[in-house]
């Protein structure tokens, strides 16, 4: 049914990036648009199929982002275009909560299914990330009848009250936006390569931290629910230590506190699980999932345990748009890629590729501190050769030649100095390699 011609999976230039025809429509675009958007890359963008965008200049760019961690199964995808053509030219919307449809349904089924945790699960759909945190929320305080939240440093959560209240970064996330709402507590997050206590013993160090804040400032009875990033994301890709996820999840079922994973960027095969708690076996009570679900289509869920999840009200939960039918046909396709083409194995597989790759150049370039994550979600994160100072500038000079090259590569990091790789885990081991030395001579080049 597909009609689109995929694109070859190759890097070319044909201009300097930007080129002139994106020159151009970058001028429009400051015109137009809010100047309180960011911008990653400098083009303006025609097409792109799996790993590779194409610009209208006709430069073909590696994408080592994935439209921050979105397009797992790649970009247009057939399995998602077909599914979406099929259900556009069905029926639009009619809104969930007025008239339901089945791929909703069935998309829920399917997380309710994969999602960590042998105990029966529900579902809810939303439009974004930061939506499907806030629903979280809402039901964790209904159930518990409990106010506090308990956040981490170094937390990303979203751009809404509720959820730039969750989110730890200042800059650029919260300056100004405030008043932020109540009654979020955050506690420190065990960040091993700037822990200024012994590393050895950082794992029970920030347990008894934590748990201890806990305890004693907030009052366990008071916790609605522990809200983490199994691994963090904007925050610059923070692994934590083996025990942590366990020890809290454990701390908060011994206290009647929800624990609520936040795999909006972990989730959907992206570091080799499925989803990135069950790398040591954690169950949470509500997993929080979005980017990764519908290969670009807008939506979000929360899934959780049966008894939570039906505990509001009817009507106490929904939205107009919530689990569009053409987005849960987009899910679909891309529950189906994520099988079909066995993505979790292919995001180790490559994932071992890639920090291969960024070990390499961490030998060769001291100004490369430390290289983490999992499967297709990596990170270096660069300093003052010999320090754990944080060296924006180095960055911000590799990401730039980056581009020039046709490799878009993301940031990240409370410190504004860590580069991260999230490439549609559909990508050829030969681009991958290709961005590797790239980014080999972007650091040569310095
Ligand atoms: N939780 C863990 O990573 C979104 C933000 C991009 P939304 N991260 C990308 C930006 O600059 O706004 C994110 C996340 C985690 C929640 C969210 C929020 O998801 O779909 O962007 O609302």
């Amino acid at each position: 049914m597909t009609t689109i011609t995929n694109l070859p999976q190759e890097r070319r230039l044909v201009t300097a990036i930007p080129g002139p025809k994106s020159t151009e429509a970058l001028a429009r675009r400051a015109e137009a648009t809010s100047g309180g958007l960011g911008m990653a890359i400098p083009v303006i963008i025609e097409r792109a199929s799996d790993a590779i965008l194409l610009d209208i200049d006709g430069n073909q760019i590696i994408d080592l982002g994935s439209g921050i961690g979105v397009t797992n199964v790649g970009n247009s995808a057939s399995r998602v275009v077909d599914r979406v053509i099929e259900q556009v030219q069905a029926f639009t919307h009619t809104c969930f909560t007025v008239a339901p449809y089945m791929n909703y349904i069935e998309v829920c089924e399917i997380l309710n299914r994969i999602t960590p945790g042998k105990f029966k699960k529900k579902s809810l759909l939303v439009n974004s990330g930061a939506e499907a945190v806030e629903n979280a929320i809402k039901i964790a305080r209904y159930y518990t009848k409990r106010p506090a939240v308990v956040v981490f440093e170094h937390s990303y959560h979203g751009r809404t009250n509720l959820t730039m209240a969750l989110t730890a970064k200042n800059m650029p996330y919260k300056d100004g936006f405030g008043p932020f709402a109540p009654e979020i507590y955050r506690v420190p997050m065990p960040y091993s390569f700037h822990w200024v206590g012994n590393k050895a013993t950082i794992s029970q160090d920030a347990l008894a931290i934590v748990t201890g804040k806990i305890e004693k400032e907030i009052g366990a009875h008071n916790v609605a629910a522990i809200l983490i990033e199994p691994i963090q994301g904007e925050g610059g890709f923070v692994v934590p230590p083996k025990g942590f996820l366990p020890g809290l999840s454990k701390f908060a079922s011994e206290h009647g506190i929800l624990f609520i994973a936040d795999e909006v960027q972990t989730g959907f095969a992206r570091t080799g699980h499925m989803f990135a708690c069950e790398e040591e076996g954690v169950e949470p009570d509500m997993v929080i999932t979005a980017k990764g679900i519908a290969g670009g289509l807008p939506l979000a869920a929360v899934t959780g345990r049966g008894e939570v999840m039906d505990s509001v009200h009817v009507s106490g939960l929904g939205g107009t748009y919530g689990g569009n039918p053409v987005a849960c046909a987009a899910a679909l396709g891309t529950l189906e890629t994520i099988e079909a083409e066995n993505l979790v194995e292919r995001a180790n597989k490559l994932g071992k590729i890639l920090t291969d790759s960024l070990l390499g150049l961490q030998k060769k370039y001291p100004i490369i501190g430390e290289v983490r994550g999992r499967g297709l979600m990596q990170a270096i994160e660069l300093v003052m050769p010999g320090t754990n100072e944080p060296n924006t500038a180095a960055m911000q000079k590799v990401v730039k030649y980056c581009q020039s090259q046709g490799v878009l590569v993301l940031t990240a990091g409370t410190y504004v100095n860590v580069i991260r790789f999230l490439p549609p885990i559909v990508i050829t081991q030969e681009l991958l390699l290709d961005a590797m030395s790239v980014l080999d001579d972007a650091f040569g080049s310095l």
